[in-house]
């Protein structure tokens, strides 16, 4: 990619992002070993291309709520990350997109952020122990394909 900068044309900037940077996904590794049921949970989720996150070896992890996806900023961004038991995983508000929430689908357990809010500082934290899948929702924008899951490896 070129870009064009007081005249002079310069190629392959640091930090410049084909998308924008607003994405943090293309800076870590990819996980390709997403299972089954996180596939078919995410299966009207546009802004997920098959393969998660790897980040694994971090203490902690940030998640975009309100990121762009799913016809507007309706979107979790990484929409599948993977990490090791003892990870503590924030989601930050964009501020964009309405008001967003983070919700295990049905009884909302263990992940439940509140009602949905529209704020651009609200955060949410959660540790992980457990190995498993943890899928979850932004509520309101569920029928959208605003959803997300953590692979806790
Ligand atoms: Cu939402």
């Amino acid at each position: 990619m070129l870009t064009t900068i007081g005249g002079l044309t310069v190629g392959s900037l640091a930090g410049c992002s084909s998308d924008g940077g607003e994405t943090t996904e293309n800076d870590y590794p990819e996980y390709t070993d997403v299972p089954q049921s996180a596939e078919e949970y995410l299966s009207s989720t546009s802004n997920f291309d098959g393969t998660g996150v790897d980040r694994t070896d971090a203490e902690e992890v940030s998640v975009t709520v309100g990121a762009r996806g799913n016809g507007s900023y309706w979107a979790f961004d990484p929409a599948v990350v993977a990490i090791s038991p003892g990870t503590t995983v924030v989601w930050e508000w964009s501020g964009r997109g309405s008001a967003h929430n983070v919700a295990s689908p049905g009884d909302r357990e263990p992940l439940y952020s509140g009602p949905a809010v529209t704020s651009d500082n609200e955060t949410y934290a959660y540790t992980f122990e457990s190995s498993g899948t943890y899928r979850y929702v932004c509520e309101p924008h569920e029928i959208q394909g605003m959803k997300g899951a953590i692979v806790v490896v």
